[in-house]
């Protein structure tokens, strides 16, 4: 396990062959969207894509997913292009794969095994590296069998010769049993239990400040408004899962208003489930913000798409019920007027910008600003002055309309946010109507 990044250094392009499936109830135009996604993701773990192949079935297919008849059409298609991998763009059982891996005697890998591959290869931290192990790890666990040990010579065990699917922790793990795998997963779990709550401190130590999170797709331009607002040296590129780990940094709003923004990892179709749960910590920082600033590559065709993709991988995460801001970024990119006409139609809300060229960031600014006074009540308490703490604290976040005195009680008139009304003054304490 020790030389795992060793082997997710730089490598060779292999050539591939990309096969996806066209099953009831999704378009040919929607498969071959998501196909030419999987030849991104291809591009960006180091395949050079020969083919792609597009099958529409009914159904699909218990041992070979796409039909034994049309894995063996990929025979040829393999001897011609001479290609070294097929990448499907489902997922496969263990014993799909193995029974792919024998007909084509190619290497044969999945789409989770691929995003997995990519995270691996760009995972800087050490929690991003843990995580990704795990993930890694638990997608091995019922695939270790003998049917890896011909793919294990192939890997050359260190060095990352093995290409795309062989980085990580398989080549090494394959003659470790499962308990050794097990333990692992249990000693990366405690590592990462860890680092959430060193995590959780963190967050506690600024609870007065309101929080907002960069959420979407993967390739939105997340990072690019990140460093916008902020003016943050995040890691920007036209790549997918540039960003795997999360920032966090002051932001302020003009009007004398600060707030805490944090850009984290991008969210694909198809995440594996798996990822999802390791990416908790990581995650954490969307999950516990006060607002979701959801940025869309406008100018993508598949943009409606990504963000139903998005709103659904929130759901998984716990968070789909959290006030939500739609970000339009990219603006500078979308010629189509058209277009431009029916999402202003269906998406009212959304703020309209481009991190690039700076547009319309005030009035991100602005919008986030107002949801902020929106978010304000104003409540009178009376508060006995032995509360000493509670009182500073009030002093300090809140906006003071008016203060008095009543016997031995502060009576106070004052401005907080809902999430720090309900921090301090939960359940109403000290409220009153006088
Ligand atoms: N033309 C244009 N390009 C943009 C804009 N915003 C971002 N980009 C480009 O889009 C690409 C992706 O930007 P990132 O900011 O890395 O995207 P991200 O959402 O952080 O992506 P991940 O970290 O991979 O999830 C980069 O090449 C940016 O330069 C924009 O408003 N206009
Ligand atoms: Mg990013």
């Amino acid at each position: 396990m020790a030389n795992m990044h060793d082997l997710t250094k730089e490598h060779a392009l292999e050539r591939g062959i990309l096969v996806g499936l066209a099953l009831p109830g999704i378009s040919l135009d929607e498969a071959q969207d998501t196909l030419d996604e999987l030849g991104l993701l291809a591009d960006t773990a180091g395949v050079d894509v020969a083919v792609q192949v597009l099958q529409e079935r009914r159904r699909r297919d218990s041992a070979y997913l796409i039909g034994r008849g049309k894995a063996e059409e990929l025979v040829e298609q393999i001897a011609e292009c001479d290609a070294h991998v097929v990448i499907f763009d489902e997922d496969l059982s263990p014993a799909q794969t193995r029974n792919l891996e024998t007909l084509l005697e190619v290497k044969i890998i999945d789409r989770s095994r691929l995003i997995l591959d990519i995270f691996a290869s760009r995972a800087r931290t050490r929690e991003a590296q843990t995580q990704v192990e795990l993930a890694q790890l638990i997608y091995m666990l019922p695939r270790l069998t003998r049917q890896w040990t011909h793919l294990s010579r192939q890997a050359g065990g260190t060095g990352g010769t093995g290409g795309v699917g062989t980085r990580g922790p398989g080549e090494t793990q394959l003659e470790v049993d499962r308990r050794a795998t097990n333990r692992r997963i249990t000693i990366l779990k405690q590592a990462l239990g860890r680092i959430a709550r060193q995590r959780a401190i963190a967050r506690k130590q600024r609870t007065d400040i309101f929080r907002a999170a960069l959420v979407g797709y993967t390739n939105a331009g997340k990072s690019t408004l990140m460093r916008a607002l902020s003016g943050a040296d995040v890691l920007i590129e036209d790549r997918l899962f540039a960003t795997l780990d999360s920032t966090t940094r002051r932001v302020s709003l003009g009007y004398n208003r600060d707030i805490l923004l944090s850009d984290t990892v991008g969210f694909i179709k198809k995440l594996p489930h798996h990822l999802i749960a390791s990416f908790h910590s990581t995650l954490e920082e969307a999950i516990e913000a006060d607002l979701l600033l959801h940025v869309v590559d406008v100018s993508h065709p598949a943009c409606e798409e990504h963000i139903a993709t998005v709103i659904e991988v929130l759901g998984e995460l716990g968070v789909a019920d959290r006030p939500t801001m739609l970000v339009f970024n990219k603006n500078d990119l979308l010629d189509d007027r058209t277009r431009r006409k029916y999402l202003m139609a269906t998406y009212p809300d959304a703020v309209w910008l481009s991190a690039e060229t700076g547009e319309g960031l005030k009035d991100l600014r602005w919008a986030i600003y107002n949801h902020l006074e929106g978010d304000r009540l104003t409540l009178v308490v009376q508060i006995p002055q032995r509360e000493g703490k509670l009182l500073s604290e009030l002093y300090r976040i809140g906006e003071i309309l008016h203060t008095d005195y009543k016997g031995n009680d502060v009576l106070m008139e004052v401005k907080l946010s809902q999430h720090n009304a309900q921090r301090l003054l939960p359940n109403g304490r000290y409220q009153s109507l006088c």
